[in-house]
């Protein structure tokens, strides 16, 4: 996945057609594409392959099952042309183990969801379960961009792994403050594709990531 403009788009759309429609007009300003179920059922798991001709793709299934069914998942999305999956930490060790050993590493463990009900369940073991993504061999984890201050305090757990953060825009989070906070990407969704000029909406967000890093 490159890392240039930090900004990965979710494509949360449910048509093959309006999914493509966004991509072309903001291609330019992002480093990789996340799928979720919307788009995957909407349109078939062949869009996997289809997008990943375009750019590196994300499959945020949120994979949450026992060992053998999560590989199942990975395989499926991998031999699609996914670059990496997203799973829950919750399930345990072994369940996010066998999705690292299923993709080779690129693994995106879910941390402290961004959404309020985010501080219900999540919030309270967040650390944990940073600490299991990096003992399970995980590529990096999922950190909330509506709570930058948290993106922090699981950067000090996780090192140098990588940092994904949804929650800018409609959730209500900033995107230079999650950068600012450590993290590696954010993860943009309605702000883009619900835009009346996806690709200016795409654009406007690069150059703020810009701005906070230099
Ligand atoms: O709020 P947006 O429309 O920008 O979309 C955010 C995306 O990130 C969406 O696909 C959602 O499923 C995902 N996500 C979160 O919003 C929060 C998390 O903690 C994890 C993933």
């Amino acid at each position: 996945m490159e890392k240039r403009t930090r900004l990965i788009l979710a494509l949360d759309v449910t048509s093959r057609a309006e999914a493509r429609r966004i991509v072309d007009a903001s291609k330019d300003y992002l480093d990789a594409i996340k799928i979720n179920w919307p788009l995957i059922l909407a349109a078939g798991p062949d869009i996997i392959s289809e997008l990943s001709k375009i750019k590196d793709v994300v499959c945020d299934m949120k994979i949450a099952d026992i060992p053998n069914t999560n590989r199942l998942i990975c395989e499926q999305a991998t031999s699609r042309g996914a670059s990496a999956v997203i799973c829950h930490g919750f399930v345990g060790e072994d369940s996010v183990k066998a999705c690292v050993e299923a993709t080779k590493g690129q693994v995106f463990v879910v941390t402290e969801m961004s959404h309020p009900g985010g501080k219900q369940f999540t919030a309270p073991v967040a650390d944990k379960l940073a600490a299991l993504a990096r003992s399970s061999g995980a590529r990096g984890i999922v950190a909330p961009a509506t709570r930058p201050e948290r993106i922090a305090d699981l950067r000090k757990i996780i090192g140098k792994m990588e940092i994904i953060s949804p929650g800018v825009g409609a959730q209500g989070g900033k995107a230079s403050d999650a950068i600012r906070a450590g993290a590696d990407y954010i993860i943009v969704g309605r702000a883009i594709y619900q835009s009346s000029d996806p690709g200016a909406s795409a654009k406007a967000l690069a150059d703020e990531v810009r701005t906070a890093v230099d």
